[in-house]
């Protein structure tokens, strides 16, 4: 992704922006005052029909180190690119809310009540209960939240994934490697799962299907679940995984933002394992991440921001995406994973995956 790119700016900088913007706005439409009517509405029109429209990428946390808002931030700002190459007035808006999460909702509502942004696109769980309130304070802003799933408000449109397939796709993998003969493989059937704090579609959803995934290789499999309170803490993510793999846990998946790489750092030093999530992990420790069960968010932004921009996107409605559809998916091509993980594993792994895309296996999120 190319992450130079990214024109971040500070909730704080929003602020500044939007009177900006509102300012000049004011000067235009008194400027307008002086014309023939006729010829004011005229203009108006070609003004409104040519108005540049700003799309905000809300992240509700820190760009680095998370791969959901990587991938959201890459996707949106391909949409956007691409559209302004091709002559459409769009301007993108990247805005860290940061780590703070009791001051998302003052920093959205800023965002909505300025009135400049044509759409605010974000990701999370969490938001769309933050947002409906501000959204029935605010109903011309449109919304589309990814990772989330709310029914009820025509401007918030939200896409969720079905993790159930991804995180069993993950504890899979993880219980293959953890029973294998590999060189940092112990006899326990115990894998680990860090979380960067406790929250629905963690508890519902992800860890018990990492599990139930695990307990497909082994019904002895049990998964050692520990939180580290916040999503950015790596120090706090390495302690954890050691005192995990001190307890015999010898694959490890980190669902904790920037304390992924304290995991990470930590399977280095001590040599266990590491299954990635969301992204393509390998290349973050060749040889150490033994499995990347993905979710293609970058090209679901992508194509739902250019839907928007193009007036084609189908508002107000929750859209759930899966292996069928292949927005997930696990990454079985990459040569640091063929090159790493037994042939043995990767068939048995390959074999699930068919039976997932096939449909002979079926795993549905309420
Ligand atoms: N995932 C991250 O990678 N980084 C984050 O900063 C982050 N913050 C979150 C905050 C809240 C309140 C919730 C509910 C989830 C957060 N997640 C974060 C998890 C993310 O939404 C998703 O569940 C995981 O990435 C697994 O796909």
């Amino acid at each position: 992704m190319k992450r130079n790119n990214l024109k971040r700016i500070t909730a704080t900088g929003a602020v500044l922006i939007a009177l900006t913007a509102a300012v000049s706005i004011l000067s235009v439409s008194c400027a307008k005052k002086t014309a023939e009517p006729d010829d004011a509405s005229a203009a108006e029109n070609a003004q409104n029909s040519n108005r540049e429209r700003v799309i905000a990428v809300f992240v509700p946390g820190i760009v680095s180190g998370s791969p959901v808002y990587e991938m959201l931030v890459s996707g949106v700002e391909k949409a956007v690119d691409e559209a302004a190459g091709a002559g459409a007035n769009v301007r993108l808006q990247v805005i860290e809310a940061g780590t703070k999460q009791a001051d998302w909702g003052a920093k959205m509502t800023t965002l909505a009540s300025s009135a400049n942004y044509a759409l605010i696109v974000s990701s999370n769980p969490a938001l769309p209960e933050i947002v409906d309130p501000i959204s029935k304070q605010f109903p011309a802003q449109k919304f589309v939240i990814f990772d989330s799933y709310f029914e009820g408000n025509p401007a918030v449109t939200t896409f969720r994934y079905n993790q159930r397939e991804q995180a069993y796709l993950s504890g899979y993998m993880a219980a293959l490697v953890s029973t294998s003969g590999m060189e940092s493989a112990n006899k326990d059937k115990k894998i680990g799962l860090v979380a960067g704090q406790e929250y629905p579609a963690m508890l519902n959803v992800i860890l018990p299907a990492f599990l139930e995934g695990a307990k497909a290789v082994d019904p002895e499999f049990e998964v050692d679940f520990r939180v580290v309170g916040n999503w950015y803490d790596a120090a706090k993510g390495a302690e954890l995984a050691r005192a995990m793999n001190e307890a015999g846990v010898d694959v490890i998946m980190p669902i904790s933002g920037g304390a992924n790489q304290g995991v990470v750092a930590a399977a280095k030093e001590k040599g266990f394992y590491v299954a990635w999530f969301d992204d393509n992990g390998y290349a973050k420790a060749p040889g150490r991440v033994v499995s990347s069960s993905i979710m293609a968010q970058e090209r679901l932004a992508y194509e739902k921001t250019r839907d928007w921009i193009n007036g084609s996107l189908a508002e107000g409605t929750p859209g759930t995406v899966g292996i069928a559809d292949g927005y997930v998916d696990f990454v079985s091509d990459d040569p640091l994973y063929v090159e790493h993980v037994p042939a043995a594993l990767r068939e048995k792994q390959e074999a699930l995956l068919a039976k997932l895309k096939s449909g002979e296996l079926v795993l549905t999120v309420k």
